[in-house]
């Protein structure tokens, strides 16, 4: 809690605030901003403003600066809290995660990547060499995760469109010697109905984009005058303020530009396609059977105005170079292209309805499908025509689709080709970075750092299932955040006896339980809906979700309060979440909560000739018979994901970074005040200040603190003669002269300010080596 940068920097730590109030907590937080300090602790919690341009304080100087120093040795930084948990897992053997939070664009996968590169800079300094590879992996993993999985969005133009949860492993040198990466990929089903003919087609086919890349807000024709509305607004107001200072007439039209760019920026595409369809050399693509522009293909079309192709060549060299390094093989690359390929391919695929039966028109892609997918032509017509059922009797028969069906098949197999690809493509890393050869007895224990960066809360226009997952997430880890740091730290000192004034805070576990309680919750009666025989549509469902939970004080429909006119009368229904109300659309939910992809496809990719496509298609082998008739929803799937996430995450010693995103503009010079103070209101950073004022930074229990200082003690050292450890503590700590520091529990010390141990720490440094010394002497007999 130094005061390391001089007062007119605010204060770098919240703790140390005059009074703990909303007020002073936000001068505090803007002032560091425009003084380009944009990391602020709160004890052990970073505070991260997103600055917007590139700082200059993550070199090489600076990882020495934090390399093995406490964490108030040193301006507040990611390294501090990274080096943190580095430490507490190698000093104290503890399993360690660092949760990155905030909401969209608020920088929780860059400070996941700087959190990565300094891990990577620590450790191996006899930079041995199969570590060395270890961390390789681990950091060129980003890259292709990124190119995959992160697209284009309004919020964030490199939006994570999948949540990423890594473990790095240690040996007990603390060396990294693996990883385990969890994906949290949303299920994304959107496609049911896709209208033939050139109007609605163009809008469904935008709704697709947004699908396969998990982006969703590609605005549809009803919401996007009101985004350009504000946008406009807002653009028109940031310009204004410059024109004041420089040129009326330039300025009008700079205004204009930046309107332009903002309206047509809604659009989404995950960076791999164009990535691909601008960086791929002619052969590539030749070999692929692609035109080298995003715009030839209509799953590309909208989000390649959006994006720039100044850097899609070098970037498409990079995820090349990082999946060879990897070690993923040239068949395995050549396969994840001709995937690629094939989902550009279907896209562009177009029904018509011949006399009675349905074709594909243009044989010509058929052929280059089947080529791609090392397939038979004549079989992956039937898949896309046909859908094999099994009747009530068990009887398989053949069914055509119709011209709609035909297009909703193809949008959902494209869309499961790519999630396939992905997961298999985080398995396939997985192999390389697991643990071998491990051996507890030989190597010590295994300890973990996890580093947890997923998607942040989402606030769009039109909110939808998958911002409802995002969301519900968000409150998951918000709920582990209240429970470890809020009530298990007050739980504790009333436990240990210490006296404490109880700080009042809102739990959102009301919030978690409206969503995920059995039989109750919103995701039990979306399953009931899916489950159920029959036509059950999205409105049925919205009225029985207004039975179960219309009088919870977090739910709201406007069947419920006819008066609010902001929501739709039979579709809509909000949330009061613990980040905001959020208003989402019911229609698409059943659907997207179902599977919708027919065995047909699957079947198609099991029988390909190329094994990793097969590989990928496990389910292929089943016939229509064998089928689960019930399987797991998507939200439940979700659901389950994350709730062994914030398990997985419970047992860890936790350490936060709180990201704040400073404006809507991408601008590094804005701070919007209402936007900021709304985000620590929601993330509970006065709280969280509150109780580490009132708190203590550290407890041990009495035989381990004793066990660490003793010798630091001459009435401890090398055994005490008191009568309990506490004792032995109390003689500890009054020789080193910070009684008034600390509290004694029922079996822990506590001690609020962490530079009294760390003169303990120091001391303990000095005496190590002569102690090692002497006891060499004894071994020798010298003594
Ligand atoms: P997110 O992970 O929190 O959003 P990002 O980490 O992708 O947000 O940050 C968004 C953008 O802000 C980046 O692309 C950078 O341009 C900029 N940025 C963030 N942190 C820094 C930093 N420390 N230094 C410089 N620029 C930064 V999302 O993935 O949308 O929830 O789903
Ligand atoms: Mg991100």
């Amino acid at each position: 809690m130094a005061e390391l940068e001089g007062l007119e920097f605010g204060k770098s730590d919240f703790v140390l605030l005059d009074e703990v109030n909303m007020e002073q907590f936000m001068e505090n937080l803007k002032l560091r901003f425009e003084k380009a300090r944009i990391y602020t602790f709160i004890g052990e919690v970073v505070v991260s403003v997103n600055p917007y341009k590139q700082m200059d304080i993550y070199g090489k100087e600076a990882i020495d600066a934090y390399r093995g120093r406490e964490l108030y040795e040193n301006p507040p930084h990611l390294y501090a809290v990274a080096d943190a948990a580095y430490k507490a897992m190698k000093r104290r053997a503890k399993d360690t995660c660092i949760v990155i939070s905030g909401e969209s664009g608020a920088g929780k996968t860059e400070a996941s990547k700087y959190i990565m590169q300094y891990i990577a800079a620590i450790t191996n300094p006899s930079q041995r060499a199969e570590v060395e590879s270890v961390k390789n992996v681990l950091l060129k993993s980003n890259c292709v995760l990124e190119a995959f999985g992160n697209a284009k969005t309004n919020r964030n133009d490199n939006s994570s469109r999948f949540g990423k949860y890594m473990d790095i492993n240690f040996n007990f040198n603390g060396d990294p010697t693996g990883g385990h990466i969890n994906n949290y990929l949303l299920e994304k089903r959107d496609i049911q109905t896709c209208l033939a003919g050139s109007g609605k087609e163009h809008v469904e086919k935008a709704i697709f984009i947004r699908s396969i890349t998990d982006s969703s807000f590609v605005m549809n024709v009803s919401t996007f005058p009101q985004f350009n509305f504000c946008t406009v607004l807002y653009c028109v107001c940031v310009c204004v303020c410059v024109c004041v200072c420089v040129c009326v007439c330039v300025c009008v039209c700079v205004c204009v530009c930046v309107c332009v760019c903002m309206c047509v920026c809604v659009c989404v595409c995950v960076c791999v396609f164009p990535q691909l369809l601008r960086g791929g050399s002619e052969e590539m693509l030749g070999s692929l059977h692609l035109q080298n522009d995003p715009v030839n293909y209509v799953y590309t079309r909208e989000g390649a105005a959006s994006t720039t192709s100044n850097n899609d060549r070098s970037n498409h060299r990079a995820v090349l170079s990082a999946l060879q390094v990897i070690g993923f093989s040239e068949e395995e690359i050549d396969s994840i292209y001709r995937i690629l390929g094939t989902i550009l391919i279907l896209g562009n695929l177009q029904f018509e309805t011949d006399s009675e039966s349905v074709q594909v028109v243009g044989l010509e892609a058929v052929s280059h499908i089947a080529g791609l997918t090392t397939t038979k032509p004549d079989n992956v017509t039937k898949s896309l025509l046909f859908r094999t059922v099994a009747t009530g009797g068990g009887e398989v028969i053949e069914k055509g689709h119709t011209e709609k069906e035909a297009c909703f098949g193809r949008d959902a197999f494209a869309k499961a080709l790519y999630e396939r690809l992905f997961c298999w493509i985080v398995a396939r890393i997985n192999a390389v970075i697991e643990v071998k050869d491990y051996n507890p007895v030989l190597h010590g224990k295994n300890t973990v750092i996890g580093v947890l960066d997923i998607y942040g809360f989402e606030i769009f226009e039109n909110n939808s299932f998958e911002q409802f997952c995002i969301n519900y997430c968000n409150e998951k880890l918000q709920q582990l955040f209240i429970e470890l740091i809020l009530r298990q730290e007050q739980d504790e000192y009333q436990r240990e006896g210490i006296t404490w004034q109880h700080i009042d805070y809102f739990n959102n576990q009301i919030i978690v339980d409206l969503v995920e309680q059995p039989h109750k919750g919103i995701i039990s009666v979306l399953d009931e809906a899916c489950l159920t025989v029959g036509k059950v549509t999205d409105t049925i469902c919205l009225e029985s979700m207004d039975a179960k939970l219309g009088q919870h004080p977090h739910y709201t429909s406007r069947k419920l309060t006819p008066s609010d006119k902001t929501m739709e009368f039979h579709r809509d229904f909000r949330i009061r979440h613990y980040a905001g109300d959020v208003t989402y659309s019911v229609e698409g939910f059943l659907d997207k909560n179902k599977d919708p992809l027919f065995q047909d496809f699957k079947r198609l990719m099991y029988n390909s000739s190329n094994p990793v496509l097969k590989e990928m298609w496990p389910d292929g082998q089943l016939s229509i018979t064998e089928v689960t008739k019930r399987p797991l929803t998507a939200a439940t799937l979700f659901k389950n994901s994350i709730v062994a996430l914030v398990d997985k995450l419970g047992c860890k010693e936790p350490y936060y970074v709180r990201c704040i995103k400073p404006n809507e503009m991408k601008s590094p010079v804005l701070f919007d005040d209402a936007r900021c103070q709304h985000q620590v209101a929601y993330l509970g950073l006065l709280e969280n200040v509150r109780v580490r004022r009132a708190g203590f930074a550290y407890r041990q229990p009495y035989a381990r603190f004793l066990q660490r200082y003793k010798m630091t003690c001459e009435y401890t050292w090398p055994n005490h003669l008191m009568e309990t450890d506490r004792e032995a503590v109390e003689a500890i700590v009054t020789q080193h002269g910070f009684q008034d520091d600390v509290a004694y529990g029922h079996t822990k010390l506590f001690v609020r300010t962490p530079r009294s141990l760390f003169t303990l720490e120091q001391e303990r440094a000095a005496l190590i080596p002569i102690l090692v010394l002497f006891l060499q002497k004894v071994w020798r007999g010298a003594l």
